[in-house]
This record gives C-alpha cells, sequence and structure tokens, in this order.
C-alpha cells in the first residue's frame, strides 16, 4: 500500500510532523532487526472512530518486547492514549494505526540492550489488504517452499520485525508465481499461517486452525474470528493441521488486522470447495464488519473509542 502522508507521528512522547519523524542509518534497528510492532484497524461508526481491541494489540507490543529482555519506557495505558491522541490528530475515522518500538542509535554490535528503546505511532490509510473482489471472490494462494522459522529460532509469539524477513520471502514468492499469498508450513511440515495472516479450514461444518505452537503469531482477529464462530454454534478446534488438509477442505479463509476476514479461492491451483467464498466464511465475515463497525452490540468491549 503506497503510503499517504498525515499531518502528525506520535514520536518518542509528542506528536511531531509527519517529516520529522526520523531516525538515523546507525540505529540499531537498521541493521539487525531490533524492532516490534502492531497493526491495529480503526473503524467509523455511528458514535465515533472505534479503534478495534486497541489494548489487546498494546498488550501484546509489550509482549513482543518483553520476549527480548526490551522494557518500553511507557505503561500501557499510556501507550493507548497515545494511540487516541494520534487518531485524534491525523482525524482518522477509518484506517490503520501502526506503533512500533525499536532500538535506537547509539552502539553497533548485536548486543541491543545498551541502545535506546524508542516508540513511534503512525497512522496510515489501508484498503483491503489482499484487494476489494478478495472479500468476495476469495484469492488464489499456493503452498509456500519457505517455511516458518523453528520455535528455537526465532519466537513466533513475538512481532518483531526480523520475523518479517521470513514473511517477504512467502511473499515474493507466491507473488512471483502468480498466487496472492502463501501459506506456510512450520519446520514439521504441517500449515502454520500466511505471509501477514492467520489460518481457518473448514470440513465437514468443523473449523481447524493451527495451534500457536505451530509457529503463527497469536493473532487477535484470529481470537475474534473464533469467538464468532463460537457465536454461530460452530466448533472450533485448534490442532496441527496436515497439508494436505487444506486441499480437501470446503472452505478455507485468512484472518488478521490487515487481511480482516479473507476467502480463499484455491491452494496450489486446487479449488476450495465450490471456489468461492463458502457459507460459513461469509456468516463470520458479516459478523466480523458488523462488530467492527459497531453494528452490533459490543458484547465483549473490543471497540475503544478515538474521543474517550
Ligand atoms: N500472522 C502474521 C505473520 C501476521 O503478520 C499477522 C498480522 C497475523 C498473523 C494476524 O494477526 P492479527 O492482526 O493480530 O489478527 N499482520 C499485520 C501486518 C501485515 C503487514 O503486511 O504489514 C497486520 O495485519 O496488521
Amino acid at each position: 500500500m503506497a503510503l499517504k502522508k498525515m499531518e502528525s507521528i506520535w514520536f518518542n512522547g509528542k506528536l511531531v510532523p509527519w517529516d520529522e519523524a526520523r531516525i538515523h542509518v546507525l540505529s540499531h534497528v537498521v541493521h539487525y532487526g531490533s524492532s516490534f510492532f502492531e497493526g491495529i484497524r480503526c473503524y467509523e461508526t455511528s458514535r465515533g472512530t472505534a479503534i478495534f481491541r486497541l489494548t489487546p494489540h498494546m498488550r501484546r507490543l509489550n509482549d513482543s518486547a518483553r520476549i527480548y529482555r526490551t522494557e518500553v519506557p511507557y505503561s500501557l495505558e499510556q501507550l493507548v492514549a497515545a494511540v487516541k491522541e494520534t487518531v485524534r490528530a491525523n482525524g482518522l475515522r477509518s484506517g490503520y494505526i501502526r506503533p512500533v518500538v525499536y532500538r535506537g542509535y547509539g552502539e553497533i554490535g548485536v548486543n541491543p540492550l545498551h541502545n535506546p528503546v524508542e516508540v513511534a505511532i503512525a497512522t496510515i490509510e489501508w484498503g483491503k489488504y489482499l484487494g476489494v473482489e478478495a472479500m468476495e471472490q476469495g484469492v488464489d494462494v499456493c503452498v509456500s517452499s519457505w517455511s516458518r522459522f523453528a520455535p528455537n529460532t526465532l519466537p513466533a509469539l513475538a512481532k518483531a520485525g526480523g520475523n518479517y524477513l521470513n514473511s517477504q520471502l512467502i511473499k515474493m514468492e507466491a507473488l512471483a508465481n502468480g498466487f496472492a499469498e502463501g501459506i506456510a508450513l512450520d519446520t514439521n511440515g504441517h500449515v502454520s499461517e500466511g505471509s501477514g495472516e492467520n489460518l481457518f479450514v473448514v470440513r465437514d461444518g468443523v473449523v481447524y486452525t493451527p495451534p500457536v505452537g505451530s509457529s503463527i503469531l497469536s493473532g487477535i482477529t484470529r481470537d475474534t474470528v473464533m469467538t464468532l464462530l463460537g457465536e454461530l454454534g460452530l466448533e472450533v478446534r485448534q490442532q496441527v493441521i496436515p497439508r494436505e488438509l487444506l486441499y480437501l477442505a470446503d472452505e478455507l479463509f485468512f484472518t488478521g488486522t490487515a487481511a480482516e476476514v479473507t476467502p480463499v479461492r484455491s491452494v496450489d491451483r486446487i479449488t476450495v470447495g465450490a471456489g468461492r467464498r463458502g457459507p460459513i466464511t461469509g456468516a463470520v465475515q458479516s459478523a466480523f464488519f458488523a462488530v467492527v463497525q459497531g453494528e452490533r452490540e459490543d458484547r465483549y468491549g473490543w471497540l475503544e473509542y478515538a474521543e474517550s
């Protein structure tokens, strides 16, 4: 998605003009991938801009940093307030929010600990991640030749900048071969996730999704969708998924903040189900958009308003 400038970026404690949120080329993060980030969407509702599950996102940001022995110099409450402040300052009604914590300028060398921990929060215009038609028609995907990282290499539960080198390989390979996205297997050969999305598989009315032990990011949309599927009376099983189940599925769909709920219509050129968005995918997609757009009761306190 091409970036379009907005007014301000929250940068180490205060709002600065968009062009002034800059770092030095010798910042640790540039060389060693030492950053943690979040992607959050906000939606226009009749009660104003609703930031979807803001607090859980900022909690995950802290968790990601903690895994890497990094203390974020702001409390959870301060981070939540900072996101709201940035959304208000930019007059953002619906869009995407990108908070990032990174190791800045100070020392060269692998050890990050003597470099400052810096925090920025930007707001971005971001439409449909895999295209507008994808939401109805579904996307064509492949199983990647790249695996997700093994559990004792990079911790998948941390949403760390460096992890996305793996995602970039998956994504570029998929695009080069004419697919919209790639699904990675874990190092045991079990289904893990897309380059930037979690995956759900439907067969015979039962919904499956890989467990956190399958080198996935523990997606907040994944959690949301599991709740919504439960409300629809569907059983969701978090279990190890063999690759070939992808070829036998009645329905497949991706979930993610950017991807929202996106159907998959083929895997490795094998048609999924009827080759279009299936009924369970359709139902969960409708429920998802009704919730995020404030069109139904916010039963779980998922909407956090920018003005509050
Ligand atoms: N797995 C990965 C690897 C991932 O990057 C994301 C989000 C998810 C699962 C879904 O997590 P959640 O957003 O909490 O439901 N990917 C973010 C970045 C995408 C990008 O291209 O940048 C996102 O969707 O914001």
